[in-house]
């Protein structure tokens, strides 16, 4: 057991990159279609308007993407639909940069990904980086490599990971998300 724990923490202070768990989004949940290790958020009791599924003919080559559609019939209402997931390890002081691919079918506002830096009380968020805000003219029809950068903040003890779109502008579009990246960014 001790050797576990040694071992465990050694790996963690040399690796490059913070462990994202299923960041290509290949494993799926047989029951229910969803990536695992990660979270789809909705509005309560309005779940039917988005839908978070592995997809296996838009994936890229060898595995599936996470595809994200809102529905066309969504109420008038801005709702930031994403998928999260909470990352352990990152470095205090460390900059890193966060990465995902994405593609999009009829959304007006481009999808994007998002890190969130929480202190012990999850109050208020320390700092987070995030991929820009876009206005698309057309679909992202090739695979396009988004990515943003963060310095992690003494005291950070939670590191929230998002994936996901607005609902603004994008009712009824799709995104497709793949290869999700927390990588060191020195
Ligand atoms: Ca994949």
């Amino acid at each position: 057991m001790r050797f576990t724990v040694v071992f465990f923490f050694w790996s963690a202070a040399f690796a490059n990159a913070a462990e994202v768990r299923n960041s290509s989004f290949d494993e799926m949940a047989p029951q229910t279609g969803h990536p695992v290790a990660w979270h789809g958020t909705c509005l309560p009791g309005k779940g039917r308007f988005i839908r978070y599924e592995c997809d296996q003919l838009d994936g890229r080559e060898g595995g599936r993407a996470l595809k994200m559609s809102i529905r066309p019939d969504h109420p008038d209402e801005a709702v930031s639909y994403n998928v999260f997931q909470d990352l352990t390890g990152l470095e205090p002081g460390q900059r890193y940069r966060i990465a995902a691919k994405v593609r999009t079918l009829g959304v007006k506002n481009r999808p994007g990904v998002m890190l969130q830096c929480y202190g012990k009380q999850r109050k208020e968020m320390l700092a987070f980086a995030h991929t820009g805000a876009e206005r698309l003219d057309k679909d992202i029809t090739e695979w396009r490599t988004l990515e943003g950068y963060v310095t992690i903040p003494d005291g950070t003890d939670l590191a929230r990971l998002r994936v996901g779109m607005s609902s603004v502008g994008n009712v009824g579009g799709t995104a497709w998300f793949d290869d999700v990246e927390v990588t060191k960014a020195d």
